[in-house]
């Protein structure tokens, strides 16, 4: 190779895994799904995503699915005392021309009863259900990092 196919290999590899992953249906976009990597035997884990609304009216995201775990819209609040907590959140709406991240202390797809490792570079299906945009398949992108450890319950 000459020195300039290996730079413009190596700018290809580096494209590659900066390249967000983006996933949409009709005015919704789902960008970046990502979970952390687990350690042996935890068996729940949280998803992040950001997750846009380009149309003119709000939708809302009703539900998720998977085969490799349980999932569940949840949000994270910290009480007066400094207690972070976790609740069930039963729809989350995603404003017109706006987005809502779903992110480390806030709101997060909460992967409970998870049927196998997640391990770093893998790829796994899933379904968002938005109430006007319909089921939208995505693929979390499963990363290394501790934040199994922050969600692990
Ligand atoms: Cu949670």
């Amino acid at each position: 190779m000459t020195r300039l196919a290996l730079l413009a290999a190596a700018a290809l590899a580096v494209a590659s895994l900066a390249r967000a992953e983006t996933f949409t249906l009709g005015a919704i976009s789902v960008v970046e799904p990502t979970a952390a990597a687990t350690t042996p035997g935890q068996l729940s884990d949280a998803g992040f995503m950001v997750i846009r609304n380009d149309g003119d009216t709000p939708d809302y995201l009703t539900g998720a699915s998977g085969d490799f775990a349980t999932l569940t819209l949840h949000q994270t609040t910290v009480d007066a005392n400094g207690v972070a907590r976790m609740t069930a959140v039963p729809r989350l709406e995603i404003p017109p021309h706006g987005q809502v991240a779903l992110a480390h202390g806030s709101y997060h797809l909460m992967m409970t009863g998870l049927t196998q490792p997640l391990k770093a570079g893998d790829s796994l299906p899933a379904t968002l259900t938005f109430q006007n945009a319909g089921a939208l398949a995505i693929r979390f992108t499963i990363g290394t990092g501790m934040a199994g450890m922050n969600m692990g319950g």
